[in-house]
């Protein structure tokens, strides 16, 4: 598998010379001014990172390579008798920019089932958790721990050459990819008291596989909801808080199992991937405050209840996407096909009729449209997954797909340590005074 990723010198696909190319003629060329306000608004708009494998487009939404999400549901190839991509087929597309072939996909699945296994003392490290620590905080403590057999930092620590960085670095993303089902499924069985974590199957795909060590292999539309899932949670272009810090400790050279542990810290907040949580968490106080079948009227007070109340409304807003985003449209289509009279499915749709008017009435979100949070948690608790808390694990699975993409390809480009400037408030004042 290795051989077949273009990154080699030998790859006529090899983009180190285009990236040398583009710097060279366009190097010193302006993107336009920085302004005070970035400094003090998050970054938000400010062009600061490459990452070839996505991009996000305020009104379309992601696209991954260059192709939709619905592109991705046709081209990338399928389980036997499934409609949904396979998610191996997704990670080929961001790492090589080509679809694959059945039989590589296939072979990536062999190859994932093949370096399952974790390592005992990680095992014992998730056992000995209290089921009170949040499933987040014991995920991103595994991922951190599977560094103790880090190809990268151990070739690292021998010496290797700058060059060779990424062919380890490719076997630690690799290797972490393989090891999260085990890990996700460990943490699940021990916190909600679900008896010992079965074997996975080699002839299986990823998802399938990840459904089984959940329990839920034998529902065919749960396995196909996981290979959505996990292809549209993939990766959401370079600066979102969780890519972004992936790639920010991957450039100090932290091997892989670091970048990513600390890339899941982010994930684990509420404006970020949380959110999946919260909308669900936000769903049933709704339905226990104004009951099942509400009106839009009741609907409508228990939202502007929670804006009076100085807190935000979850799966509602981003940070870049200024329309509905493709993958929220994604999952609705599938509840729409698998679950259609669903009735918290009806509310998640009755919320969605309802909720952006009153963020454009409110005037301060900039945009009232939902993200892919708002609708997540539906369609696990319909399958039986309702296990709120738990719902950040299954993105945190998914994301590493986009990160560690990033990171094999930060490395093969020789991607520098990340160091901006800061400024304080005073060095400001005196810069602009008089101005
Ligand atoms: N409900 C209420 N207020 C909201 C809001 C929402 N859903 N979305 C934005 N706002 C508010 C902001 O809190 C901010 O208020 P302030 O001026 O008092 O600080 C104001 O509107 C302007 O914010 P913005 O520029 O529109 O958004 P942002 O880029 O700063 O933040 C995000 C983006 C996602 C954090 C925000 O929309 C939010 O908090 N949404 C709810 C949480 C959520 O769904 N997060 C998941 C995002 C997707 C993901 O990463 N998984």
């Amino acid at each position: 598998l290795f051989l077949l990723f273009p990154i080699g010198p030998v790859s006529e696909l090899n983009p180190v010379p285009q990236v040398k190319a583009i710097r060279a003629e366009h190097g010193k060329k302006s993107f336009g001014p920085v302004v005070v306000d970035h400094l003090y608004g998050g970054m938000r708009g400010l062009p600061a990172l490459i990452w070839d494998g996505s991009v996000l487009d305020a009104e379309e939404g992601i696209r991954f390579r260059g192709k939709t999400i619905p592109e991705c549901q046709l081209l990338l190839p399928k389980a036997p008798g499934g409609s949904e991509p396979l998610p191996e087929g997704l990670f080929w597309l961001l790492l090589t920019g080509e679809v694959p072939t059945p039989e590589q996909t296939k072979e990536l699945s062999r190859d994932w089932a093949a370096r399952a296994a974790i390592p005992e003392f990680v095992e014992e490290l998730l056992d000995r958790c209290p089921t009170t620590l949040h499933p987040m905080s014991q995920f991103s403590l595994a991922v951190i721990a599977l560094n103790h057999n880090s190809s990268f930092a151990k070739a690292y620590a021998e010496g290797i050459s700058k060059k060779e960085y990424w062919g380890y670095v490719f076997e630690d993303c690799m290797d972490l990819i393989a090891k999260l089902p085990n890990i996700a499924g460990r943490i699940f069985r021990n916190v909600y008291g679900l008896g010992k974590v079965p074997s996975i199957d080699p002839t299986k795909d990823y998802s399938w596989n990840l459904a089984h060590l959940l329990g839920f292999s034998d529902n065919e539309d749960f396995v196909e909801l996981m290979r959505l899932y996990i292809t549209i949670h993939s990766d959401h272009e370079g600066g979102n808080v969780s890519a972004h810090t992936g790639k920010l400790v991957g450039s100090a050279l932290s091997d892989p199992f670091l970048a990513y542990g600390a890339a899941l810290n982010g994930l684990a907040g509420p404006l970020h991937g949380l959110a999946n949580q919260e909308v669900l968490v936000w769903l049933r106080k709704m339905q226990s405050k104004i009951g099942e079948d509400a009106s839009d009227e009741a609907v409508k007070e228990y939202v502007w209840s929670t804006l009076k109340g100085g807190q935000v409304v979850p799966g509602y807003g981003h940070a870049v996407l200024r329309k509905t985003d493709p993958r929220y449209i994604a999952q609705r289509e599938f509840a729409l096909k698998h679950l259609p009279n669903d009735p918290l499915f009806k509310l998640v749709g009755q919320v969605y009729s309802i909720v952006p008017g009153i963020l454009l009435e409110a005037g301060k979100a900039k945009n009232p449209w939902p993200n892919v949070d708002a609708h997540s948690g539906v369609l696990l608790t319909y399958y039986g997954l309702n296990q709120m808390q738990y719902y950040t694990v299954l993105f945190g699975v998914s994301r590493a797909f986009g990160v560690a993409a990033q990171l094999i390809w930060d490395r093969a480009l020789g991607a520098p340590l990340e160091r901006p400037k800061s400024y304080s408030s005073e060095a400001i004042k005196s810069m602009f005074a008089g101005k």
